[in-house]
């Protein structure tokens, strides 16, 4: 069994223009791995935290210099020897090592990197495709078996706001969701195809066919309801029958709009409380029929989203991001009180493999449906798409299709798909 030899991190460049973590590992025969870490623009209140510098001097005080030199500094060096497939172990080290809740010592993008590092390496020992590692490294630390029988479904994000771009358009992400009967080629296929048709869409009303953060368009239109009314325009034109073939759905990432006890967006001329803001969710949902609605409500509002939950149709899936934070505390409160159908996870939210798997773990023990998720800051590494593959999530959501560092993911899907899985729907 193959040790490690060496590790090194160091700086890169994020789809953002942000500094972020790569860091590479050898293995004593002189293979090695790469892995980088991406970040959020829409931070959860409860995520673990990413160090940055804070130096104003060097890349608007967002260098991750503290972050690379503990990798280099404190973590390499007493991983030289160690075996990559002990994951759970170093990961639980690197956990106690920093001992705060949040991560805020060694920092979630450091221990994430080492963590990530580790799964990509013990694949490659094991001479095993990455996302079959992940399948059975899962199997081994929770003695459960995932049949791995398809690729995940995608859910496109092809409208841009929020936090993500600089329109008018309160709501994050305007998705799309190909059906789960097509493969994922055929589904790729369609968010391709739909993705151009909503361009020129956009180009005969005047819009700005410019693109946001996670490579959908970001044009200011008049309001959320007509973002929404673009995107089935664009799916009537491709003759795609909505509820059938393809399927909307929102990251409305509530939070961010969230003021002083109200919900606060342009197109209701006052601010709603929560129990208005409900009914307008309610309302929308039936217009639309939604299939994901993630972050609906404030973060904190657990009564709020469990409110919704009764009101809305029970096929669809209430997801949570910034409510859950891939936290499983959290996750086991809103489970208890039954506040959502789903949950979003996000490696970086909590910081490391193991952590994630086990709330995956108790998502399958709970029926809850699982979206693995990219950052809107990412790069090119595709961890995530082999990470999704492995625990065999429902959904994954990795943006537009446009964009190298997005479709970085979905190209790996793909190749999943035609190279190993061999699905041809
Ligand atoms: C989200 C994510 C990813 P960010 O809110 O779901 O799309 O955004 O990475 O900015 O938190
Ligand atoms: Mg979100």
């Amino acid at each position: 069994m193959a040790s490690i030899k060496k590790v090194f991190a160091y700086e890169i460049i994020d789809s953002r223009g942000f500094p972020t973590i790569e860091a590479r590992l050898w293995l004593d025969d002189d293979r090695e791995v790469v892995t980088s870490i991406p970040a959020g623009t829409s931070v959860g209140k409860y995520e673990a935290l990413e160090l940055r510098d804070a130096d104003t001097q060097r890349f608007r005080g967002m260098g991750v210099l503290r972050a690379v030199n503990i990798i280099n500094e404190l973590i390499a060096p007493k991983l030289v020897g160690v075996s990559p497939t002990k994951q759970s172990e170093v990961d639980h080290w690197l956990a106690k090592a920093d001992g705060s809740k949040k991560k805020e010592k060694l920092g979630a993008n450091s221990i994430l990197a080492v963590s990530q590092l580790f799964v990509k390496a013990a694949a490659l020992s094991e001479s095993i495709p990455l996302h079959a590692y992940v399948n059975k490294l899962y199997k081994r630390l929770f003695k459960n078996e995932i049949k791995v029988e398809k690729i995940p479904t995608p859910i496109f994000n092809i409208i841009n706001g929020g936090k993500h771009a600089n329109n008018n358009l309160e709501f994050q992400e305007f998705q799309i969701l190909p059906s789960s009967s097509f493969s994922f080629s055929k589904a790729y296929q369609i968010g391709v195809e739909v993705f151009h048709e909503l361009k020129e869409v956009l180009a005969y009303r005047n819009a700005n066919i410019s693109v946001g953060e996670e490579g959908g368009f970001s044009p200011s239109l008049s309001s959320n309801v007509d973002a929404i009314e673009v995107l089935v325009e664009a799916l009537n034109r491709k003759n795609l029958r909505p509820g059938v073939d393809i399927f909307v759905g929102l990251d409305i990432a509530a939070s961010h709009f969230y003021k002083n006890d109200r919900y606060v967006i342009k197109e209701i001329n006052h601010p709603m409380s929560k129990e208005e803001f409900i009914q307008y969710l309610v309302d929308l949902t039936r217009k639309y029929a939604f299939l994901t609605l993630e972050d609906p409500l404030d973060q904190d509002d657990f009564d709020g989203w469990k409110k919704l939950l009764g009101k809305i149709s029970n096929n669809i899936y209430l997801v949570g991001d910034d409510l859950l934070a891939t936290n499983k505390e959290r996750f086991l409160k809103a489970i208890k009180e039954k506040a959502c159908t789903t949950i979003l996870v996000k490696p970086n939210q909590i910081g490391t493999i193991t952590e994630t798997l086990e709330v995956i773990d108790i998502a399958r023990k709970n029926n809850i449906n699982y979206v693995v998720s990219h950052r809107s800051g990412e790069t090119n590494d595709s961890f995530i798409a082999d990470f999704a593959v492995g625990v065999q999530a429902d959904f994954v959501k990795f943006g537009a299709p446009s964009r190298g560092e997005r479709v970085a993911k979905y190209n790996r899907l793909w190749q999943i798909e035609r190279e190993e899985l061999k699905q041809t729907k």
